[in-house]
């Protein structure tokens, strides 16, 4: 009888979902340029950010649908959790929902997110965990660190150098990627961060946290301190990715190299293993790019350091990542001349790799419109209907935002931004889930000479 009653309980439980669900892991976004994180981390050394939540109706259609947000008590949410999303179509695209949150006292580890659906007729509800931990970075003497704190240890990534042509601007071609266990461990195989095998990405992909480090002029050269404003906060998001996504795409793999490592280095009975490094050398193809393939030469080198004896593995092999890729996006904007305290729509398509066109919230995108170096403001572009998406689902992706009445007057830039959104289903094996990584742009950006991003439409501010 108590089985039953558990099981009861079990299925009418948050957990599991009816025809309303969390469509995918709920992911970061930047609260001020309003991309999305690698793979949806966030950094509580970030504060206060976005928590983006895609919702589907995976049953019959639904009317006067609402979402109800639940975080742990550790996650401050900055404004009301209920949200309306009004009518949903049977089998729907997914819906995004964001909430601003502050994250400052946040613990590292999986909270759990969950939402409470309501619609004429019924309730539903879904929860999913989330990747939370804490990224610090130092500059020690012009060599860049990370280091990226998890449950069961510290990933530190340092960059050792760059390329140097001004549009690879934050490719790296040197680095070395390290964990150190909190509790070393005896035995081949160490504990996986967050329980996942993480390992391979936390590093890799904290990287982008970066992104808050602005690219001058120039290559690979980063400069940090004051606040980056206008097309320069532009640049510096695409730097801190080319960064990150440039080290994700060789260190990725079927098994990651911390992983390859372990399975080629026995240490002997009762050692304990204290920390594990790669080492990355990289020669690439031509000149990589965001959002193309690339092909690289990489030679990665495994050291393993345990209580009584290193131990180390080397080799080279060619790396091709073709998988964050897109064949192109239209951007445009309307007005053409928008008065400062009026509203800017922005409207973008995107092509995939497979060259059809994405829909819904098959993507996350965001655009930046901005004016020079003094002024930037954010929105979100969307295809699901809601916040000014004429049509949803129609590979329409509409953006708004009001011009503020501080605007700088003149010729305004625009920037648009495609990443790619991790849909592996909850409950997927560890092992593979973790060979697929969300949260990467996959939208290509021209650079100038002058070693600045060159925007996607231009709008006169008046
Ligand atoms: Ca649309």
């Amino acid at each position: 009888m108590r089985w039953i009653m558990l099981v009861v309980l079990v299925l009418s439980g948050p957990g599991l979902a009816g025809d309303l669900k969390i469509a995918a892991r709920p992911f970061a976004v930047h609260r001020d340029r309003l991309d999305a994180s690698p793979d949806g981390f966030f950094d509580i050394s970030v504060g206060t950010q976005y928590i983006a939540v895609l919702v589907r109706n995976d049953g019959p259609a639904k009317t006067n649908v609402t979402a109800t947000l639940s975080v742990p008590e550790d996650i401050t949410l900055l404004e009301p959790p209920t949200k309306a999303i009004g009518n949903l179509p049977a089998n729907s695209y997914a819906v995004l929902l964001l909430y601003k949150a502050s994250f400052a006292t946040a613990a590292v580890g999986k909270p759990e997110f969950s939402v409470s659906f309501g619609y004429d007729g019924g309730t539903d509800g879904d929860a999913w965990s989330a990747f939370v931990a804490r990224g610090s970075r130092m500059d020690d003497g012009g060599r860049l660190i990370y280091a990226l704190k998890t449950p069961e240890g510290t990933a530190t990534f340092e960059i050792l150098s760059y390329l140097t042509s001004d549009p690879s601007c934050g490719f790296v071609k040197e680095w070395s990627y390290s964990v150190r266990y909190d509790t070393p461990y005896t035995g081949q195989h160490g504990p996986l961060a967050f329980n996942d095998p993480w390992w391979k990405v936390a590093g890799l992909v904290a990287t982008c946290f970066l992104s808050g480090v602005a690219c001058g002029v120039g290559a690979g050269k980063m400069l940090q301190g004051e606040p980056i404003k206008g097309a320069a906060l532009a640049a510096a998001g695409l730097v801190g990715r080319s960064v990150a996504q440039s080290a994700a795409m060789v260190g990725r793999d079927v098994i990651d190299p911390i992983r390859r490592g372990q399975d080629l280095t026995v240490p002997a009975p009762g050692e304990k293993t204290v920390s594990e490094t790669v080492f990355f050398t990289v020669e690439w193809a031509g000149t990589p790019q965001l959002g193309a393939p690339g092909t690289a030469n990489v030679t990665w080198r495994y050291v393993r350091v345990t209580d009584g004896n290193i131990y180390s593995h080397q080799l080279t092999e060619e790396v091709t990542d073709a998988l964050h890729t897109s064949q192109g996006y239209t951007v445009s904007v309307s007005p053409g001349t928008v008065t400062r305290g009026q509203e800017l729509i922005v409207a973008a398509t995107l092509t995939k790799s497979d060259g059809t066109p994405a829909r819904g919230g098959e993507v996350y995108g965001s655009f930046l419109l901005t004016k020079d170096k003094l002024d930037h403001v954010a929105g979100v572009l969307r295809d699901d209907g809601l916040a000014g998406d004429v049509t949803a689902n129609d590979g329409t992706y509409t953006g708004c935002v009001t011009v503020p009445l501080t605007f700088p007057t003149g010729t305004g830039q625009v920037f648009a931004v495609f990443q790619d959104v991790n849909y592996v289903a909850k409950g997927t094996a560890p092992l593979v889930a973790a060979q697929t990584i969300g949260g990467f742009v996959i939208t290509t950006r021209a650079w100038d000479t002058a070693g600045q991003p060159v925007p996607d439409a231009t709008v006169t501010i008046d």
